[in-house]
């Protein structure tokens, strides 16, 4: 698998703070084999090959992310800015959709599960045969049509279909048109025909996700004929690759939809650029790693006021303790990137330690966390233990614990650096 080598990168980075330009490069031309390996388009890889250059060097550090995730966050930022955020598809009445792409790429299909899709929203809608090209394309489509219920319409001859179609009274209509293996000029006039005399309010570019480096040239005359203002990706469940999606995106400055997951009807899904990007890059939960990134940066602001370091109670305790132990190595990353032969028992074995711990302060009362000194009764740490599911020496590790922090705690109390110095020994603190 082509993202092995990036993921074996990435892991040698683990731990680190910092990347320094080699490393840089040297993921950046992983990256790079990536994306043209996955038919993205060469002068796009190049281009955002170069930003991710300048900000990977120009980028302050956050500090406590290390530099692997840095890194992701890095490349992810630069597809999301070509593919751009999920995207709502807005549905209304008197909507006019029309569908293009080269044989085979699964227009007739997704004509179908796009009404489908309509349908299901609440909106009468109409299927219209446009490929005059192939018989068999309008039986296959009225077919589909008679499966999920959605009117059907047909001629014998553009011209006489565009007259049907202005009698038409559904509030949305999806039009079929011919592919070729090729974009001719025959293919260009019919779509033209179409956008002159059916006026869509919508093309969908419909594109196979394994149409290949060929994508670029396709995509743009499709674009310079009629204008694409919205990409459906098909077959996404064959291929990993579907790179000509993202080089359709750049070229139609136009958003992916949908994808199309199957042959059934049924196989059809909002587009989701986390999933996608998380595909391409072959790391597994992108979406997952994400949102930790956003934690941790927010947790990152928790202040420690003198008052506290002088009376360290059991709250900021466990917060300053759960702040700490968070912006240590994160234990989902690992199995996030795909990496699961590193040493990950240590990692989890923490988080369930600072689980333990949680549940014992949180089954102290206010007063015994304002006052550890009242934990000096035996019958208070019994009642602790109870009621946290631990047992009496767990209580009593902990206290010991709390009691060697407090004592640190007065000693820098007089420093100048005293914050910092606490925020530390709470990295410090070993379960
Ligand atoms: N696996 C898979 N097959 C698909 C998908 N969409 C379409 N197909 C198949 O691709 C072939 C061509 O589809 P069709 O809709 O006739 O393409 P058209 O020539 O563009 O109208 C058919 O066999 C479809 O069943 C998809 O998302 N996944
Ligand atoms: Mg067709």
């Amino acid at each position: 698998m082509l993202a092995e080598r990036l993921r074996a990168l990435v892991k040698k980075l683990m731990g680190k703070k910092l990347l320094d330009e080699k490393e840089v490069e040297e993921l950046i031309k992983e990256l790079q084999r990536i994306l043209i390996a996955s038919d993205v388009n060469v002068k796009l890889v190049f281009e955002l090959s170069q930003n991710l250059r300048k900000k990977a060097i120009e980028k302050e550090v956050i500090k406590q992310i290390d530099a692997r995730e840095q890194l992701i966050k890095l490349i992810y930022d630069e597809l999301i800015s070509i593919i751009g955020q999920k995207e709502v598809f807005e549905i209304s009445k008197n909507m006019r959709i029309m569908l293009v792409g080269l044989y085979g790429s699964g227009k007739t299909t997704t004509c179908a599960k796009l009404a489908k899709f309509i349908k299901d929203r609440g909106y009468s809608v109409a299927i219209i045969a446009g490929d005059f090209d192939r018989p068999a394309a309008m039986d296959q489509l009225q077919q589909l049509s008679k499966e999920i219920n959605v009117s059907f319409y047909s001629a014998r001859n553009r011209d006489e279909l565009i007259d049907k179609i202005n009698t038409i009274k559904e509030d949305v209509l999806i039009l079929d048109t011919s592919g070729r293996n090729a974009l001719d000029e025959e293919l260009i006039n019919e779509l033209k025909y179409y956008s002159e005399r059916y006026k869509p309010s919508i093309n969908f570019l419909v594109i196979s996700a394994d149409i290949g480096q060929v994508a670029e040239k396709q995509i743009q005359a499709f674009h310079s004929a009629v204008g694409i203002n919205g990409i459906i990706i098909t077959r996404i469940d064959g291929s990993g690759k579907a790179g000509g999606a993202i080089s359709a995106c750049k070229i139609c400055n136009a958003k992916i939809y949908f994808v199309g997951t199957g042959e059934k009807i049924k196989d059809f899904e909002v587009f989701d650029p986390n999933k996608y990007i998380s595909r391409i890059l072959g790391f597994p939960d992108l979406e997952t790693l994400l949102k930790k990134f956003e934690e941790i940066v927010k947790e990152e602001q928790i202040e420690v006021s003198e008052q506290d370091i002088k009376n360290l109670d059991f709250d900021v305790f466990l917060k300053q303790l759960k702040a700490a132990k968070k912006m240590g190595p994160l234990s989902n990353v690992l199995g996030m990137l795909g990496i699961n032969d590193l040493p990950e028992d240590l990692v989890v074995k923490q988080e369930e330690e600072l689980k333990k711990i949680e549940a014992i302060i949180q089954s102290m009362t206010k007063d015994e966390r304002k006052n550890p000194d009242l934990l000096k009764n035996r019958s208070r740490i019994l009642r602790i233990a109870k009621g946290s599911g631990t047992k009496e020496e767990d209580v009593r590790g902990l206290i010991s614990k709390f009691k060697k922090a407090e004592k640190m705690a007065k000693m820098f109390s007089n420093d100048k650096n005293m914050q910092k110095k606490f925020q530390q020994m709470f990295k410090g603190i070993k379960f």
